[in-house]
């Protein structure tokens, strides 16, 4: 590297070099650290943007081919009537969004749609329940559908809410390979978007998912309203887990008329950039996910974010609830940029503990 490839580190007179060179120094090296604080992570996010961008590219290539992106497709498995109160969700009963509510699909028809999914290129499976946590007279039906779409040649990845300790050991027993649940922002701003539940349980049903060998999807959504110190508050939590997340989505959020947020200001395009990048230094050796949002996104926008280090998008022209862009729209944006599906799962990385 010469000289003008990285911001010069800042000494302090007293005390020698301080201590978030050190930081800046082991992030350039993607060595994955878990003692990250707010002001260490605060001075990566605002470093300037070019410096930003070459750090956390150099960090991806280390890691990951940066001309492959991921692949998983998402279906929602039971939709609407959720009893949790997030002020974000098209799903949840406290709000008139003109949803109507189902109840949870059949085998059959999952084990369907799994396979037209297999057929367009996805290599994860992803389905969505909107429960607070799943009953116990559910259970077996779940892992029915685990085993399902495993035998269809796919990974399988659930996201149901809270689960207990027993419920994530049958999971994994079933062959549930990713349990997504996502701490959605930081421990300071999580009451101002949900109160039926706290931040603590959230981070406990993660514990659960992970002790149970279950590999951990965890991330959030940008544009609820928080400070840009909220969105690094998350990346911490997250960076400071005993393990990395193997795979971490970043959402924008979809505006859903008749939830509170429905005229939330957009977070802006570099902003959001930004907080990919930071997620790629801080967390190295993990799959970074440009979840919802995208239909709003350029195909500049979207190669920032990929220049930036994200690296696995959800394909198929409906996320839950809303819409995604469609194959035909993914497919010339992937040639626009050389990218080409990648097939790697997170499980067969390096261990970034
Ligand atoms: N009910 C389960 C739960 O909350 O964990 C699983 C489904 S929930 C819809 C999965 C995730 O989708 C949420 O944690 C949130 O991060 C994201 N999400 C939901 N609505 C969204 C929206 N309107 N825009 C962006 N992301 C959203
Ligand atoms: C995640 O982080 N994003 C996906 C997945 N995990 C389950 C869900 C996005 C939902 C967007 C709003 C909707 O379609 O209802
Ligand atoms: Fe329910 Fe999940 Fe929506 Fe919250 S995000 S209201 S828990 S479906």
């Amino acid at each position: 590297m010469n000289q003008h490839t990285l911001k010069t580190p800042h000494h302090n007179e007293a005390s020698g070099p301080d201590l978030t060179d050190a930081f800046r120094a082991s992030a350039a090296q993607g060595a994955p650290r878990h003692d990250w604080t707010l002001p260490h992570a605060r001075a990566l996010i605002e470093l300037p943007f070019m410096d930003l961008m070459f750090m956390a590219q150099s960090v991806h290539r280390r890691t990951f081919n940066p001309n492959e992106v991921q692949m998983s497709t998402l279906l929602s498995i039971k939709t609407g009537g959720c009893q949790e109160d997030c002020n974000y969700c098209s799903q949840s009963s406290k709000f008139d969004t003109g949803l109507n509510a189902t109840k949870l699909m059949d085998t059959e028809a999952i084990t369907t749609a799994a396979r037209r999914a297999k057929q367009t290129g996805a290599s994860r499976y992803c389905m969505g329940a909107a429960w607070r946590s799943p009953k116990e007279r559910d259970m077996d039906a779940l892992c029915a559908i685990i085993e399902g779409v495993k035998d269809i040649g796919l990974e399988t990845c659930m996201t149901l809410g809270m689960l207990t300790e027993e419920q994530a050991v049958r999971l994994k027993k079933a062959g549930l390979d990713y349990y997504n649940h996502n701490i959605d922002t930081s421990e300071e701003f999580y009451s101002e978007i949900i109160t039926t539940r706290t931040f603590k349980d959230r981070l406990e049903t993660l514990q659960y998912v992970r002790e149970a060998g279950i590999n951990v999807c965890s991330g959030g959504i940008l544009g609820l309203g928080e400070s840009q110190d909220d969105r690094i508050s998350m990346l911490v939590t997250l960076a400071n887990l005993p393990q990395h997340p193997e795979s971490v989505p970043i959402n924008r959020l979809v505006p859903i008329a008749g939830t509170q947020l429905q005229d939330a200001p957009p977070v802006s395009d570099l902003d959001f950039v930004r907080t990919i990048a930071l997620a790629r230094l801080m967390m190295p050796g993990s799959m970074v996910r440009l979840s919802a949002g995208r239909e709003t996104m350029s195909d500049e926008m979207q190669a920032l974010c990929f220049l930036a280090g994200a690296n696995s998008i959800f394909v198929g022209e409906r996320l839950l609830t809303t819409g995604n862009p469609d194959e035909d729209k993914d497919a010339a944006l992937f040639a626009r940029l050389g990218l080409t599906p990648s097939h790697q799962a997170e499980a067969d990385l390096p261990d970034s503990p």
